[in-house]
C-alpha cells in the first residue's frame, strides 16, 4: 500500500498494463523481446509453483503418518527411476529457462556495425550529457541540471525506425542509464574503457512518437531521484529539421 501510494506521486510512471505482465508499452523492438521473455519466465516460474505447491499440499494431507501405526511409510531411497527423475526434470526446467535467457541476451547485447545514430551518454552527479552523432555531424552536446520533473531534464531527441547505438560513460560513480519504456537499463560504470562492449548497446525504436520518461536507477548521491531526462521519439522529418537547427561539428 505503502509503495503504490508513495510512487503514484511520481509523474514519470508509464501505464503499466496486466494485458503486458504490468510492464510499460515498450518503444523499441528490443523491450518487445524482453517483455516476451519477462512474462514467459514468470508464467513458467508461477505454474512450477503451483505444481510443487499442490503436491506438498496432497503429501501433507494425504500421506501423513498416522497416529495408530508405529512405523515408517514406505521409503523410496535407490529407486532409480524416481531418482532419475529427480535430476532429470529440474535440469529440464533449468536448460530450457537457460536457452531462452541466452538467446534473448545474444540478440539484445549484439552490436552490429553502421548504427544509424549513435548516442554517447555520460552520467554525472546529477544528470547527463548526450552527444548524438548522425551521418558523419556529431552534434552540441545537451547537457542538464538537477530537476523534479523529467520534462524538465535534458532532452535526447531520436527518430522513430531507426537503429541508435548508446555509449555509457561516468567520469564520477556508478549511475544506470534507465529508460523505463525500454524495458531495459544498464549501469553506467566509471574507469571502463571505450573499446569495451560492456559499455555499448542498441535499440531499434518502434514509430511511436512522443516524449518518454528516463531516469538514474543506481543510487549515486544527494541528488539522485533528481537526475531525471526524457527521450522525444519523432517522426524521420522532425528529426532531420531537429539536426538542422543544432550547431555541431563535421567529422
Ligand atoms: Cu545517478
Amino acid at each position: 500500500m505503502l509503495l503504490a501510494s508513495a510512487t503514484a506521486c511520481a509523474n514519470d510512471i508509464p501505464k503499466a498494463d496486466w494485458s503486458r505482465g504490468l510492464l510499460p508499452e515498450g518503444i523499441t523492438s528490443q523491450s518487445d523481446t524482453i517483455a516476451s521473455l519477462w512474462n514467459g519466465a514468470w508464467i513458467a516460474a508461477l505454474a512450477t509453483g503451483v505444481v510443487v505447491i499442490v503436491l506438498i499440499v496432497w503429501a501433507c494431507l494425504f500421506h501423513r503418518k498416522s497416529r495408530a501405526k508405529a512405523e515408517l511409510p514406505p521409503q523410496v531411497r535407490y529407486n532409480l527411476p524416481i531418482e532419475m527423475l529427480y535430476t532429470l526434470v529440474p535440469l529440464v526446467m533449468v536448460s530450457v529457462f537457460f536457452f531462452f535467457t541466452a538467446r534473448d541476451s545474444r540478440a539484445l547485447e549484439a552490436l552490429p556495425p553502421n548504427p544509424d545514430v549513435k548516442v554517447k551518454v555520460e552520467a554525472f552527479q546529477w544528470s547527463w550529457r548526450f552527444t548524438t552523432t548522425v551521418n558523419g555531424k556529431t552534434l552540441q552536446p545537451v547537457v542538464g541540471k538537477p530537476v523534479s520533473d523529467y520534462r524538465e531534464g535534458p532532452q535526447l531527441v531520436l527518430p522513430v525506425n531507426k537503429r541508435v547505438e548508446f555509449d555509457l560513460e561516468s567520469p564520477d560513480v556508478i549511475h544506470s542509464f534507465w529508460i523505463p519504456a525500454f524495458n531495459f537499463k544498464r549501469d553506467v560504470i566509471p574507469g571502463i574503457p571505450e573499446t569495451s562492449k560492456g559499455r555499448k548497446f542498441q535499440v531499434t525504436t518502434l514509430n511511436k512518437p512522443n516524449v518518454y520518461a528516463g531516469r538514474c536507477a543506481e543510487l549515486c548521491g544527494v541528488d539522485h531521484s533528481r537526475m531525471l531526462f526524457n527521450v522525444k521519439l519523432v517522426t524521420q522529418d522532425e528529426f532531420d529539421r531537429y539536426i538542422a537547427t543544432q550547431t555541431g561539428s563535421a567529422q
